[in-house]
């Protein structure tokens, strides 16, 4: 069997030796905490992507809602309160696949002044590998070699388009790097070939961060990237781990049959966490993308308590939405689900901010966990 390393150090060129010499082991950071009292409250930003405007559709019917034009939503973003924009390559760049790269740059350099004028910033470009033709069965982990060199020609663009937006970083949601078999691929070969993609991104762009989302299933049967910890040992395997994170959905969390807070907390331990995409999900169903805290509250200020503790927010992190219409809501846009979801994180983060410490270290050591418990769900309802 051939180590990882030993595949990159192959493919490693003569530039890229420095960048491709730290293999670092995780040095974890003693534990911060920065709830109060803390010098100034983390004043949180929040983004949200195009798709989720208005659209909304499942495969047992048509859409129900007329379209509303792509390049009148960016306008909604400040209003509603948000600051970031996520992006698709083809959100920034329509039919991205009919253009020549100068075209590209120039869609993408047009994008950039929009944003500029709207107030807003770009958080992420991600590949949409899996509309095109060439991404039928997959992406980076194809079994067609034609197939992932269109993968990577396009994830170069993207990384291009980030660069023209401003983003720090490309999102890889590895969508059908998976099978509905498990025979279709060779898994060992299909994660060699994951990492040899993340490392040429890092080897293609010299600031660019990758940030990795990992979700079990849907589209393909099972996926290589289902969690967190897939992600984060990717992340150290890569050539350059500091620049190689994660985004974690809650909804996906929950699909794996994982706690969304540890697999934050864990992503924060490891100083990998890029950004999230809050939401909620109703058990092992389809992915949701229901108004976090809506189906499970407790586990919503348990995510915002992870969050607040460990600092994310205070180095320009994103509080990132990603929440879909509810089928049956009338309206043009349709948009009440983007500013509860705003609204309900901060009324959490009311309750996060006002949960007595001092009680629940006391708890803690007197090992009262019924007391803990009854104090935090007084305190949710509103008793304590
Ligand atoms: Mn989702």
């Amino acid at each position: 069997m051939i180590p990882l390393a030993v595949i990159i150090e192959t493919r490693v060129v003569d530039d890229m030796t420095v960048i491709c010499e730290d293999r670092g082991f995780p040095q974890l950071q003693p534990s911060k905490t920065f709830i109060s009292p803390v010098p100034s409250p983390t004043d949180y930003q929040f983004s949200f992507g195009p798709w989720n405007i208005s659209e909304g559709t499942d495969p047992f019917g048509p859409p129900v809602r007329d379209f509303f034009p792509h390049e009148e939503k960016f306008a909604l973003f400040k209003p509603m309160g948000f600051d970031g924009v996520q992006f698709h390559d083809d959100d920034v760049v329509p039919n991205i696949d009919a253009l020549s790269p100068e075209q590209i740059m120039t869609k993408a350099g047009q994008v950039a002044s929009m944003l500029k004028n709207q107030g807003l910033r770009a958080e992420f470009v991600a590949p949409r590998l899996w509309f095109a033709p060439e991404t039928i069965d997959g992406g980076y982990t194809s079994n067609s070699a034609a197939d992932r060199n269109y993968a990577w020609e396009r994830t170069k663009r993207t990384v291009d388009i980030a660069r023209a937006v401003g983003a720090k970083a490309v999102v890889l949601w590895l969508a059908r790097e998976g099978t509905y078999i498990r025979e279709a691929k060779n898994a060992r070969v299909a994660y060699q070939r994951i990492l040899e993609l993340i490392n040429r991104v890092l080897e293609y762009d010299s600031t660019i961060e990758v940030w990795i989302e990992p979700k079990p299933n849907e589209p393909t049967d099972v996926a290589y990237v289902p969690t967190t910890g897939h992600a984060v040992a990717l992340s150290w395997a890569s050539c350059d781990h500091a620049r190689v994170k994660v985004i974690i959905e809650s909804a996906h969390a929950i699909l794996a049959g994982l706690d969304p807070s540890d697999e934050m907390a864990f992503a924060l331990a490891h100083e990998k966490l890029g950004s999230v995409h809050l939401n909620d999900q109703n058990g092992l169903k389809f992915d949701q993308d229901k108004n976090f805290a809506s189906a499970n509250l407790r586990s919503a200020f348990d995510q915002v308590l992870v969050l607040e503790e460990g600092g994310y927010g205070r180095s320009g992190e994103f509080i990132g939405l990603d929440v879909k219409a509810m089928r049956t809501q009338p309206g043009l846009p349709v948009l009440d689900h983007l500013r509860n979801t705003r609204e309900f994180f901060q009324l959490i983060l009311e309750k996060v901010r006002s949960y007595d410490l001092q009680r629940v270290e006391t708890f803690r050591s007197d090992r009262d966990y019924e007391g803990l418990e009854r104090y935090t769900i007084r305190h949710l309802l509103g008793y304590e």
